[in-house]
């Protein structure tokens, strides 16, 4: 571009500084001021939804096949169990509001639900959502427990050794399911035997030399019987029925998850 194209350039944008200083200086002061509030207030709502966007709305249903995942999905998202019937072969994701919270619709973020098959050639899925988990829900069989304490503790461990979950310390809520029935055991027994076999996993997994390991992360403190307290994560234990639609401490722990 030669000099005088550069000066010409120049000028033109002299003259258009000019006309929108002039513009300005039309505009009255209180106006003046009501738009810079104006354009305060657009730059931090832009700031907040931006913000708002890169917190994740993701709660991963995880657990043995059969310990009630898919019924507290279409519960969450129902108000009814609709379709639990099956074993599921895919996982059952949507984004969708609390059933009960419809009435609140429209102020409310969307949750986004993923109930991932416990079947163990469907578990790898779990890989491609738990790096977008703000929680996961570790659903149990209360029921049936003493037969699956072993494989319930594997996945379990499994999962708790993630680095998705270890590093960003995502929420663990352990759901002991099933409890309308009678012969249900209480969530503390649940969570005590749970402890004591990830204890005896971790000493025989520890044992195995490091090539052999898939584990990305070690569990509690060496030395010390595990404990859920010793994990850096918050890991809660609650209890449900996906039956009869006792999920309130479930929707308790995604709403803490996910903000409204
Ligand atoms: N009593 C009782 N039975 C339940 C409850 N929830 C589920 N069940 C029973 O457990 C069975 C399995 O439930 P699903 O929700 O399909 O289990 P799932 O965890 O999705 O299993 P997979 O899809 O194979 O991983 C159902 O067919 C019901 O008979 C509950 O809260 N109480
Ligand atoms: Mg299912």
């Amino acid at each position: 571009m030669d000099k005088e194209k550069v000066e010409q350039l120049k000028i033109q944008m002299q003259q258009w500084l000019n006309e929108a200083e002039e513009f300005i200086n039309h505009i009255p002061l209180l106006n003046r001021i009501f738009l810079l509030e104006l354009y305060y207030w657009a730059i931090l709502l832009l700031i907040i939804r931006l913000f708002k966007r890169t917190t994740s709305n993701t709660i991963v249903l995880a657990g043995l096949s059969g310990s009630g995942k898919t019924y507290l999905f279409y519960q969450l998202r129902d108000g009814s169990a609709h379709q639990g019937t099956v074993t599921s072969m895919e996982p059952n994701e949507d984004s969708f509001i609390l059933h009960s919270e419809e009435d609140k619709k429209g102020k409310l973020r969307l949750v986004h639900v993923v109930d991932v098959p416990g079947h163990s050639r469907l578990r790898p899925k779990l890989d491609e959502f738990l790096p977008q988990a703000a929680g996961v829900v570790f659903v149990v069989d209360s029921v049936e427990f003493l037969p699956n304490c072993r494989p319930a503790s594997e996945y379990l461990y499994e999962i708790l050794t993630k680095a998705s979950v270890v590093k960003k310390k995502v929420p663990v809520l352990l759901l002991c399911n099933k409890v309308d029935k009678v012969t249900a055991h209480t969530a503390e027994f649940i969570r005590k035997q749970l402890e004591k076999e990830i204890d005896k996993l971790r000493t025989s997994r520890t044992a195995v030399s490091d090539a052999d390991i898939s584990n990305e992360y070690t569990l509690g403190v060496p030395g010390e019987p595990f404990a859920f307290s010793q994990c850096h994560n918050r890991i809660i234990v609650a209890e449900a029925s996906g039956l009869i639609g006792e999920i309130s401490q479930l929707e308790k722990f995604i709403r803490e998850n996910v903000k409204p």
